[in-house]
């Protein structure tokens, strides 16, 4: 979330009303070195940042003290869950100025909400106040501070990061707690990482070659089976938004090349992150990226900076660019499952979860064609995860291209016993649901995973690019940005497709959307960025474009634009 320089409003006390009940507990906390050391990352009077859809983001050169901060707040939850705790220095598909840093729980998920709130008010603490939050925290949170901690942290290419992880570092160590450095990651290597440590290993063993490893066997196994398996089809161009995902791909590309060969393009060898390349330039644009010669039906994919989303696309026969989004992939992935389930004889419960963003096509396949049951969560993989959690098998992904398939432990012990006992067919099916199960991340969305994911699928099923894309066909969809004094006065309900406040906005919303045919349009305020965002689809690209327009216009006018107005055209 972009930095705000203000007054917070998120954690009201003032410095008055912390009386001094510092407990014996505290004194477990060595003070002195905590002020010490916090000086030598102190934080700019007056800013105030926000821990967001992806915990913070903003200029990297404002976020040194966040980083020393978050570093202290990892070790009070580590300390709380007796747990392994992570800490991930990225701004993912943000600008290369840019930085932040998210914190993973125990089984690799997103930071527990309450400890959202923890994170904001310490990060926006000043100076004088910034033990008293910290002891607050402990207190409500009944740490036991003589409890061990124990960090892992991992860091993006971001020119910024190394020192910022430093920061991070030198916060753990002043509150006591054990680290590992991993170094450079993926954002979802290190959620896979967190993932293993807490669950003794069996998850897989917390190493970067163990994830390889782990990948890569169940990829090569399933591919093995594949009848196309090492013809011309099996190759793939991957655009790597000159960002992390290129490294990782590289270093693990050995591992798997006998069912693959990649491609690696916009690898960081000269372009700048995230420039005119990435999955969402890919998306918002919907164009291909630059740096890479596409040849006619040839398939292609892009991650984002940290890779932890992926999106796949081609250019017809015709040059035209085709895209094939989160929802696609949610649509293969789902399918396969639920042809292995008929095949090995199990009912499961499966179930999909998007959000607000997923194309009405998609939604309407999965439920009128496939018979899936679909679920639409607030924006945010932490929501969809969540839901996603409560099947057997819950598939879930952002239109953007970032989630994955999650199952329940009965599932894996089911499909385990399956592979031994059944014969035949069925076997052969149980053995190849059980190493998808092995080849998802489900710590955390992973476009390496995934991507390893989609191109077993298409080999499997020997599916070109664009038998996936005619699963069904997009609705023309629009998305846009428009600027307001403060986008908290927008605020959603039946997640995030209705505006409950300002009054009028979605009346206003309703009656632009009836003189569309197809339509739909929805407004909500951006979680990573100072904008409230515009979704609109409609029959044509030209309904869509127009429905958007007029839908920006509303907000403008009735939530507090700033600046220009709205204008049409793209
Ligand atoms: P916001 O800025 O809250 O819309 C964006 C994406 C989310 C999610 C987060 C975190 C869209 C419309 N929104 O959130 O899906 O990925 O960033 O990276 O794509
Ligand atoms: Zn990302």
């Amino acid at each position: 979330m972009g930095g705000e320089w203000g007054q917070s409003d998120i954690c009201p006390e003032s410095a008055q009303e912390w009386t001094i009940q510092v407990g014996q507990d505290h004194l477990d906390m060595d003070l002195g070195a905590i002020t010490k050391y916090s000086a030598l990352h102190a934080k700019p009077n007056g800013l105030i940042l926000q821990y967001g859809t992806a915990g913070f983001r903003t200029k990297a050169e404002h976020l040194d003290h966040v980083m020393f901060r978050m570093g202290l707040l990892a070790v009070l939850r580590s300390k709380q869950t007796k747990s392994t705790i992570g800490v991930m220095v990225t701004a993912s598909h943000n600008p290369e100025e840019d930085n932040g840093v998210k914190l993973v729980d125990p089984l690799g998920e997103m930071l527990a909400p309450s400890w959202e709130e923890h994170a904001t008010c310490l990060a926006n603490a000043e100076e004088q106040d910034m033990q008293r939050v910290l002891i607050d925290i402990s207190e409500k949170e009944a740490v036991n501070l003589q409890q061990d901690a124990f960090v892992v942290i991992g860091r993006d290419t971001r020119p910024s990061s190394e020192k910022l992880s430093q920061s991070v570092i030198d916060g753990v160590t002043v509150l006591g707690g054990q680290f590992h450095d991993y170094g450079l990651l993926t954002t979802p290597q290190l959620h896979y990482m967190v993932y293993c440590r807490n669950t003794g290993g069996r998850y897989g063993k917390a190493t970067v070659e163990g994830y390889y490893q782990k990948l890569s066997k169940a990829f090569v196994e399933l591919t093995k089976q594949a009848s196309c398996s090492g013809d011309e089809y099996r190759s793939l161009k991957v655009d790597c938004a000159n960002g992390i995902g290129a490294l990782k791909l590289r270093e693990m590309e050995h591992y798997f090349s006998q069912g693959l060969s990649v491609q690696l393009f916009n690898d960081g060898s000269k372009g700048k992150l995230n420039h005119l390349c990435g999955a969402d330039f890919v998306k918002s644009h919907q164009k291909p990226p630059q740096g890479m010669e596409i040849k006619s039906n040839e398939r292609c994919c892009s991650f984002d900076g940290d890779a932890d989303r992926i999106v796949y696309y081609y250019h017809d026969a015709d040059g035209h660019f085709h895209l094939i989004d989160g929802d696609k992939i949610a649509t293969l992935i789902s399918s396969f499952l639920k042809e292995l389930l008929v095949e090995i004889g199990e009912s499961l419960n499966i179930g999909v979860v998007q959000t607000a963003y997923a194309n009405g096509s998609s939604t309407r396949y999965l439920e009128e064609v496939m018979k899936v049951p679909v679920y639409c969560t607030k924006t945010g993989v932490k929501h969809l995860h969540h839901k996603a959690q409560e099947f057997d098998i819950g598939v879930y992904f952002e239109a953007n291209g970032h989630g994955t398939a999650l199952f329940s432990t009965a599932v894996e012990m089911k499909i385990k016993q399956s592979a031994e006992q059944l014969e035949d067919k069925k076997r052969k099916a149980a053995k190849m649901l059980e190493n998808i199960i092995d080849l998802f991340n489900q710590a955390a969305g992973d476009a390496i995973s995934d991507m390893l994911v989609i191109e077993a699928i298409l080999a499997l099923k020997g599916l070109t690019v664009q038998q996936w894309d005619a699963l069904y066909t997009d609705l023309p969809n629009r998305q846009l940005k428009v600027q307001v004094a403060d986008r908290r006065v927008i605020s959603t309900t039946n997640a995030e497709r209705q505006a409950v406040t300002p009054p009028g906005l979605q009346e206003a919303i309703n009656d632009l959307v009836k003189k569309y045919k197809l339509s739909r349009a929805f407004v909500r305020p951006s979680g990573t960025e100072d904008v409230v965002r515009v979704y609109a689809e409609a029959d044509s690209q030209e309904s869509a474009d127009h429905l958007a327009h007029e839908v920006s216009l509303a907000v403008f006018q009735l939530a507090g634009g700033i600046g220009e107005r709205p204008q049409p055209g793209f």
